[in-house]
């Protein structure tokens, strides 16, 4: 595959489809390496959210709005739900069909392919190979529901959570505990009942949990004249959006530059970085190690830790200690 890094580099559709049908096959390592010093220069986005607020839809919109600045936009759709990229992938370019023929775009979807662990980590070497491939801005839709969406959300410098209204419960991001991941909340859907619940419900969330003042949109400490200068705090603004109609579009790239602006003056983009590579490489590792202590025990010997665990005869506990005691990592 090494052949294909240079016209990757060139920004070249197809070498960027090879390789990221490389990426999803465990087979582009060598490329991985080759264009890595070429990637941190895309601004990444994460958009989640539960099933069927609208992500997709405002994705498409959100990519017409950086066209229109003329920004080169990746988009990757992960689902983790389905282990065929089928459905996901016939819904998405239904509802990405405005982009279709743009050659500033360029969409892929990556279905769970048995591993989530899998899943979210091939997810961050695709949205390397789109920021190598010089896409300006690269956004990762996920569905949030469980820990690989929050995995990969973490890889974005800008995460925004989607809400609708109307799905049975007011306010679902914090059922799923991904109100902490967001960067920008979005009210999608406000063109239903109960969108105006909800932005207000969320405002009042948000400022429970972060004791300042708001002053028109900008945000001031409730104590600025302490001492000790406190470390600047992001409040996650609550944008309402229409996104089948283009409606809170504008509204919605300018709180997300507002937030990239934010990182950058106050320097958090590089420490934000170090925590994601951090976690990753700890992901990684731990991964490694699992499966060659697993490849290393003896035949049967976790079938028989299983059945002892589940006979009540030792738990899970010592279990984990007896297999580390038979196996070598
Ligand atoms: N009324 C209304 N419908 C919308 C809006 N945005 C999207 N929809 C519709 O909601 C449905 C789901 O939209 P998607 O964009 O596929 O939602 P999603 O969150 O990507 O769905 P999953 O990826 O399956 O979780 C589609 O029928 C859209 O046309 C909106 O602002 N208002
Ligand atoms: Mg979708």
């Amino acid at each position: 595959m090494i052949e294909l890094v240079q016209p990757l580099l060139n920004g070249d559709r197809r070498a960027l489809a090879r390789v990221l049908t490389g990426v999803e096959n465990q087979q582009a390592g060598d490329v991985l390496a080759a264009v890595y010093p070429h990637t941190g220069r895309a601004h990444i986005i994460g958009v989640t959210g539960a099933p069927g607020t609208g992500k997709s839809t405002l994705v498409a919109a959100l990519a017409g709005g950086y066209r229109a600045q003329h920004k080169t936009v990746g988009i990757l759709a992960v689902d983790p739900t389905s282990p065929f990229s089928g459905g996901a992938v016939l819904g998405d370019r239904i509802r990405m069909q405005s982009l279709a023929g743009d050659k500033g775009v360029f969409i892929r979807s990556m279905a769970s392919r048995g591993s989530l662990g899998g899943l979210a980590s091939a997810a961050l070497d695709a949205i390397r190979v789109l920021d190598a491939a010089g896409m300006d801005v690269v956004i990762v839709e996920t569905v949030g529901a469980g820990q690989s969406e929050v995995d990969i959300a973490r890889a974005a410098h800008t995460t925004l959570v989607v809400e609708a209204p109307g799905l049975g419960d007011e306010i679902q991001a914090i059922k799923a505990g991904l109100l902490e991941i967001a960067d920008v909340l979005v009210v999608n859907k406000a063109d239903r009942p109960g969108a105006e619940n909800a932005v207000r419900a969320l405002r009042m969330m948000l400022d429970i949990g972060h004791p300042v003042e708001r002053h028109h949109g900008r945000f001031i400490a409730a104590s600025p004249v302490s001492v000790a200068e406190p470390p600047p705090m992001w409040i996650p603004p609550v944008i309402a959006t229409v996104a089948s109609k283009g409606e809170g579009i504008d509204e919605l790239l300018v709180a997300i530059s507002d937030h990239h602006r934010f990182l950058v003056d106050h320097h958090m983009l590089g420490r934000l970085e170090q925590e994601q590579i951090e976690v990753e490489i700890c992901e990684r590792l731990r991964n490694v190690l699992v499966d060659r202590l697993l490849e290393s025990l003896p035949q049967g010997a976790l079938m028989e830790v299983v059945r002892q665990v589940q006979a009540r005869q030792v738990t899970p506990q010592r279990a984990v200690e007896v297999l580390l005691g038979q196996g070598h990592i």
